[in-house]
């Protein structure tokens, strides 16, 4: 839900979502502070995703049984519950799939994974909550019928098949057991903490990083202040060199237009922060940028700043990420800027040269590289 919120679907052009409704009713300004969020809620929603995949995977296999019986519902009450249990099941899974899938940097979706990914998760939610409200009671006395740390000190040869419980998740006539719970319990934790190892790196700066062998970023991007994190390069992005060179312009267009060249901005005041680019593939890095306030951009074009909103256009062609609109709120920060440099050398071409965004807090997704154009649209007030 958060990472919904933080594509700001509110600021127009940020929203492929058709018919969002009230599923919409929580969101909210997403701020600037703290400037590292969403690198934190970004990271988290990832990474425990993929911490997650090995108990989702246990969990359904401890039930499979139970999914496919027949007659699938002997009364309108268990009915309710199996489709619960469908849209339980399907939610985990398509929210699983789809979301590893996408930080894979699989597409293969034949619908945008945003929104898809977004009412995966509220089936999901709804299917969880009406599990927990139909199964509690019967949770709780389970858990309390047996001491989870006898549990622990079982080996296999003391290990006993659940007694037979023709409505419970229980086969009706087990096989000799060939594992026993703690080993069960030991398997899945060990397999989730592995994935955990091997994904989080990604989030790290620093040598932490190539720890994540699971992050399908792991590429080196050569040496110097410009080795960082490439999403997408500028040749895939169509974005040609000749476009960029000294014939490059930023139009700006507000109360009034201008036209400045990267000379023009060079010799604007410059202002440096440490900023992270946290991506909605749940890698992410702090680098230290240099380049003139978007504020001070928004005063050129007659506007003034916390007035109006901003849709921010780049050179590329075709893709899904070559324009993207920037809240109010976001362009008037101190710290957000039209980024001309990048750990005290110029932008590489594929970090945005000439000119790309960057705002404290902000998806990685909205800091538009190979800006072309900023046009500034007044919010209602
Ligand atoms: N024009 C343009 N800008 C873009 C993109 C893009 O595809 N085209 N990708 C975005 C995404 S998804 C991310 S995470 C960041 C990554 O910036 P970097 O490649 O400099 O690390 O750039 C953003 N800016
Ligand atoms: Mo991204």
């Amino acid at each position: 839900m958060l990472s919904y919120a933080a594509y700001d679907p509110r600021v127009p052009d940020n929203d492929t979502t058709p018919e969002r409704g009230w599923l919409g009713f929580y969101l909210f300004d997403w701020p600037t502070y703290p400037a590292s969020l969403y690198r934190v809620t970004q990271g988290v929603h990832v990474v425990l995703g993929l911490t997650l995949t090995a108990v989702l995977l246990a969990k359904l296999w401890s039930v499979i049984p139970r999914l496919f019986i027949w007659p699938p519902a002997r009364s309108a009450a268990q009915a309710v519950e199996r489709v619960s249990l469908l849209l339980l099941v399907g939610g985990a899974v398509f929210e699983f799939v789809t979301g590893i899938l996408n930080i894979q940097l699989f597409y293969v979706f034949p619908f945008s994974f945003y929104p898809a990914h977004l009412y995966g998760a509220w089936i999901f939610l709804a299917a969880f909550a009406v599990h927990v409200a139909v199964k509690l009671p019967k949770m709780v006395r389970s858990l309390r019928s047996r001491s989870i740390r006898r549990e622990l000190r079982t080996g296999l040869d003391a290990t006993r098949p659940e007694p037979p419980d023709p409505d419970g998740l229980a086969p009706l006539s087990p096989a000799e057991p060939t594992m026993s719970r703690r080993g069960v319990l030991a398997f899945v934790g060990g397999a989730s903490l592995l994935t955990f190892g091997l994904s989080v790196g990604q989030t790290m700066d620093g040598p932490l990083r190539r720890t994540a062998l699971l992050a399908p970023h792991g590429r080196d991007y050569g040496a110097g202040p410009n080795d960082f994190q490439v999403n997408k390069a500028a040749s895939a992005m169509g974005v040609r060199l000749a476009e960029t060179g000294p014939g490059w312009r930023l139009e700006l267009a507000g109360a009034r237009q201008a036209i400045l060249s990267r000379a023009d901005l060079l010799a604007l005041p410059l202002h440096t922060y440490v900023l992270p680019i946290a991506c909605v593939e749940g890698w992410s890095a702090e680098q230290s940028w240099t380049g003139v306030r978007l504020a001070d951009l928004a005063r050129l074009a007659g506007i003034m700043p916390g007035t109006a909103y901003a849709v921010v256009e780049s050179l590329q062609r075709g893709g899904a990420f070559g324009q993207a609109s920037l809240s109010a709120g976001q362009m008037s920060d101190p710290r957000s800027l039209l980024a001309l440099r990048v750990n005290g050398a110029d932008l590489s071409l594929d970090h945005g040269f000439p000119a790309r965004i960057i705002v404290p807090n902000a998806p990685g997704v909205h800091n538009t590289k190979w800006v072309r154009r900023i046009s500034f649209h007044p919010t209602a007030r």
